[in-house]
C-alpha cells in the first residue's frame, strides 16, 4: 500500500504596491541571504491564510488588507523526504509602513530590478507568472539545497 509523502505547509506573502515589490533580506534561518517574500511555517490551529498574514506582520510590520492566494509551489530536496509545499499569496493593499525585523530588512524593488541573482533559483521562473495576475502550481527539485536541477510549473485556474 502506498502512502502519501509527509508534507510541510509554508507560507509567502509578495506585495506588488504602485509598480514597486516588497522583498526581504533573510537575515538569519532557511535562504539567510537571500531577498525573498515574506512568510514561514503554517501553526497548529491556525489556516495557511491566517498564517501567511501573521509572518507577514511579525517579519514586516505591515497588515494585509487584499491577500489572494495565487500558487503552490512544492519543493523536492535531495536530503529531506519531507515536500514544502509554499502557499504563494499576492497583496497590493496594506496598513503601516515595513520595519526591519530579527528576521529581515525589507526594500522596494521595480519589477524590472528584481534581485534574481540573490534570490531562489525558482523564483524567476514563477515571479513573473505572478506579476502579471496568473494562478500557477509548480514543482522544484533541489539538489544541496539550494542548486535547482529540475522543475514543471503550470497555469491554473484556481489554487
Ligand atoms: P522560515 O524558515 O522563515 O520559512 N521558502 C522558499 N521561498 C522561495 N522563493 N524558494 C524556495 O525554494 C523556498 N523554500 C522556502 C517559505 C521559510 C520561508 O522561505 C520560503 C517561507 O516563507 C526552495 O520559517
Amino acid at each position: 500500500e502506498e502512502t502519501l509523502p509527509a508534507r510541510k505547509l509554508l507560507t509567502l506573502v509578495i506585495i506588488h504596491h504602485e509598480e514597486k515589490v516588497l522583498l526581504g533580506m533573510k537575515k538569519r534561518g532557511f535562504g539567510k541571504g537571500y531577498y525573498n517574500g515574506f512568510g514561514g511555517k503554517v501553526e497548529k490551529g491556525e489556516t495557511i491564510e491566517e498564517a501567511a498574514a501573521r509572518e507577514l506582520e511579525e517579519e514586516s510590520g505591515v497588515t494585509a488588507t487584499d491577500m489572494e492566494k495565487r500558487g503552490i509551489l512544492t519543493f523536492h530536496f535531495d536530503n529531506d523526504p519531507v515536500l514544502w509545499e509554499v502557499h504563494v499569496f499576492y497583496v497590493t493593499k496594506f496598513l503601516g509602513d515595513p520595519y526591519e525585523t530579527e528576521e529581515m530588512a525589507p526594500s522596494w524593488f521595480s519589477v524590472a530590478d528584481i534581485p534574481y541573482d540573490t534570490m531562489w533559483a525558482d523564483d524567476p521562473l514563477w515571479y513573473p507568472l505572478l506579476l502579471t495576475g496568473q494562478r500557477f502550481k509548480g514543482d522544484f527539485f533541489f539538489t544541496n539545497t539550494t542548486t535547482l536541477t529540475s522543475h514543471s510549473i503550470g497555469v491554473v485556474e484556481s489554487v
